[in-house]
């Protein structure tokens, strides 16, 4: 076996019925298989960030340091992290999406490839994650809201996916969708947000060993409410880069329209480094309030990887390109 699932019960509460996790579950069992995944996470959910990084000590890519990974990043549990959700598409309180997210079903799936590279097109969701090898990434993660988490996501190196479509040389800019589809997203039929909701990244942020395009979450396939059955997770940056339930990737040469960034520019730049010298025209970006703990915490520097991705943005004002 080679991902251990909690029970259904335990895994994902009483919202969902035992037999749509079981088709779930099953589902991701046979794409997990193909994938010749190479997680065994014995014991979760009750192992330590310790654990979890000795056992992913030969990930190749993955540089678990100190810095990277503290001793005081504890792993939130599966109850929090998949019940305290921004996911506009099914409603803008924290506790929308797992109630309204329930009934939604991620597969089958098919993610658009277009723009400037050589092999854009439509791919299945399997084959896109299926030559890869799953990891687990336990990656600190900061919404700008000034709360935090710190989640065992499960993923693929996105430059890996994104290698395999041949970006052209000319491709500076890599844009993301999430799935437009009022019926199956009950927040998109009122004008919250400029739907489908958008995201992009520069090609080297795209590109860098850190980003990853998560497909499961402790080891399951990722609850409905935290993006099923594919999203991008960029740890430095703030939660609104990650973008949820992909279906399009398309190379460019220029900036892409993101969805923040053009509903309130002056508050949500593209960049969107974790920085916590440059405040939120509302709210300090300087501290944050890790959920499961009393006292706030310094927000640090590219969310505490200043060490993996500075260099990216060396000779840039990011006061203000934010
Ligand atoms: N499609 C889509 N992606 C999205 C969002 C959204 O509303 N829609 N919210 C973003 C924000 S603001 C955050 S903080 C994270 C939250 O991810 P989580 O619910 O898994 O913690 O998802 C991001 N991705
Ligand atoms: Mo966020």
């Amino acid at each position: 076996m080679l991902i251990k699932f909690k029970k259904a019960s335990d895994a994902l509460g009483s919202e969902i019925t035992p037999k749509s996790v079981f088709d779930r579950r099953r589902e991701f069992l046979k794409t997990a298989a193909v994938a010749g995944a190479g997680l065994a996470l014995g014991g979760l959910p009750s192992f330590s960030a310790r654990a979890a990084r000795e056992k992913l000590s030969g990930v190749k890519k993955t540089k678990w340091t100190a810095e990277s990974l503290g001793p005081t990043d504890q792993p939130n549990d599966f109850d929090t992290i998949s019940s305290y959700n921004n996911f506009y598409e099914f409603g803008t309180g924290k506790k929308d999406p797992v109630a309204n997210a329930k009934d939604f079903k991620p597969l089958p799936w098919t993610v658009e490839i277009g723009g400037l590279c050589g092999k854009p097109g439509k791919i299945g969701f399997e084959d896109l994650i299926k030559p890869h090898a799953l990891e687990e990434r336990v990656y600190r993660f900061r919404c700008v809201e000034a709360w935090s988490m710190v989640v065992p996501w499960v993923g693929i190196p996105l430059a890996d996916a994104l290698k395999r479509f041949e970006p052209a040389a000319d491709a500076k800019y890599v844009a993301f969708e999430t799935l437009f589809d009022p019926k199956r997203m009950p927040g998109q039929r009122g004008p919250v947000l400029d739907w489908p909701y958008k995201e992009g990244l520069r090609m080297d942020e795209a590109m860098h060993p850190l980003t990853i395009l998560a497909v499961g979450l402790y080891g399951e396939m990722l609850p409905n409410q935290n993006g099923a059955p594919l999203r991008l997770i960029v740890p430095w940056k703030y939660g609104f880069k990650s973008i949820k339930s992909i279906v399009s990737i398309k190379f460019e040469s220029r900036l892409p329209k993101t969805t923040w960034s053009g509903s309130a520019p002056s508050e949500y730049g593209f960049y969107s480094n974790v920085n916590p010298t440059v405040s939120h025209p509302r709210w300090s970006q300087s501290s944050e309030r890790r959920i499961g703990e009393i006292f706030r915490r310094e927000t640090k520097m590219f969310n505490g990887y200043e060490e993996e991705v500075a260099s990216l943005y060396a000779g840039m004002d990011l006061k203000k390109l934010f």
